[in-house]
């Protein structure tokens, strides 16, 4: 037998949301990550399995070819590059923005009229570093690995850059979104290597996907 192809997931929304997509592609997952401790996941299709990895680290996994597809969100793919990498589907799932958000009454507008250098906590260098850029907005921006929220709550940042899905958790932290920067959702991302060797395998996933995200007749 060949050896199958590794589809890397993560827990979480990722895998709930991706799941879907698959059993619409007639692939059912034989385990479930969340009560299973398995990191590698056997499928109906003898052909296929799924790892699970750190969201962030999905693009590693499929970059080194140690996975041959993968699903990961935009803002990881924007924080990790897309060298290797090949973005054939926007699966549209997991889907929420980046935003910027400050403490209530901190008047962020103003503030970027004035010129004034903010203190920006985010686990989004790159990207809210081209956000500002692009703004001509001077900021010192402050790597932070989750919970970014607090930051502005405990001084150490004016603002976050953050994602945002339903809102709850800024305001419950006393947190306004002030700009949104980009929306985000989950792209398959395939190894561009492994497209080329494994061709057979993996075009006919891709059709089944894409048809699935857009089907035929229904895009405007
Ligand atoms: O959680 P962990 O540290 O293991 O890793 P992760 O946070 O990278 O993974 P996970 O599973 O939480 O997120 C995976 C992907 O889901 C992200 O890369 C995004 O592309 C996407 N996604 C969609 C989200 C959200 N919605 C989201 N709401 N990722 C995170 N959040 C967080 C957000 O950071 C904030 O803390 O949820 C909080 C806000 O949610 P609301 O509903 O309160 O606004
Ligand atoms: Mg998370």
């Amino acid at each position: 037998m060949t050896t199958p192809l590794t589809l890397a997931l993560s827990k979480g929304r990722i895998f709930i949301e991706t799941l879907p997509l698959l059993a619409q592609a007639g692939i059912r997952v034989l385990e479930d990550p969340e009560t299973s401790r398995k990191l590698i996941l056997e499928t109906s299709r003898s052909d296929l399995r799924i790892i699970i990895v750190r969201a962030s680290d999905v693009p590693t996994y499929v970059q080194y070819g140690a996975a041959d597809l993968g699903v990961a969100g935009k803002d990881v793919l924007l924080e990790h590059g897309t060298e290797g990498l090949y973005q054939p589907i926007d699966l549209g799932v997991a889907r929420c923005r980046m935003s910027v958000a400050v403490p209530r009454g901190f008047d962020y507008q103003n503030a970027v009229r004035q010129g004034a250098r903010l203190r920006v906590a985010t686990k989004y260098l790159r990207t809210a570093r081209e956000h500002f850029a692009a703004k001509g907005v001077h900021v010192d921006l402050i790597k932070l690995y989750g919970s970014m929220e607090l930051a502005p709550l405990i001084g150490l940042a004016d603002a976050i850059v953050d994602l945002v899905s339903s809102g709850n958790t800024l305001r419950a932290n006393d947190l306004v979104e002030v700009e949104q920067i980009m929306p985000i959702s989950a792209k398959l991302i395939v190894n561009q290597a492994a497209l080329k060797l494994k061709r057979g395998a993996i075009q006919p996933l891709l059709e089944v996907f894409s048809q699935i995200v857009s089907p035929a007749g229904v895009s405007p």
